[in-house]
């Protein structure tokens, strides 16, 4: 009895073996599409974001199997095994020099009694990246500025 119970078992699990083939790993051509899948970009496990100055490597990435990641690799144009990946600034004045007037979530309003209004409508997975550091008075804008 015990054993044609594990019998069953087993045959049941060769089965969904069987009955699920090697999927191709998708190929995107553009981040815009692998955004749709993975908002924060994605790499293999091992993985570190290599980065520029004013920048620091960003971790979020979601990690995919080296198939996911071959498939893609072209977009991979700093070869770091990262596809995608968010930029994390370091600071303000890093930010500041690509959005001089700060980037935020859109129908952010800024704290301030003179509000800036002119930043950079940035998407959610930018923000959530660089919010720790660049949004002290959580705001939904980061490194406002007039
Ligand atoms: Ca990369
Ligand atoms: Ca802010």
């Amino acid at each position: 009895m015990f054993s044609k119970i594990l019998l069953v078992g087993a045959l049941t699990l060769s089965t969904i073996f069987v009955a699920t083939p090697a999927q191709a790993a998708t190929k995107y051509t553009t981040c815009a599409a692998v955004y749709k899948v993975y908002p924060y970009g994605m790499g293999i496990k091992a993985a570190k974001d290599k980065v520029t100055t004013g920048f620091s490597p960003a971790s979020n990435f979601k990690v995919v199997s080296s198939a996911v990641y071959k498939a893609s690799i072209k977009l991979d144009a700093d070869k770091d095994k990262i596809i995608c990946e968010i930029p994390k600034y370091k600071n303000c004045t890093y930010l500041n020099k690509k959005y001089p007037h700060g980037a935020g979530l859109k129908g952010a309003k800024d704290k301030a009694t003179k509000p800036v209004t002119n930043f950079t409508v940035i998407g959610v997975p930018f923000y959530n990246t660089n919010k720790a550091a660049l949004d002290r008075d959580k705001d939904n804008i980061l490194c406002e500025k007039k």
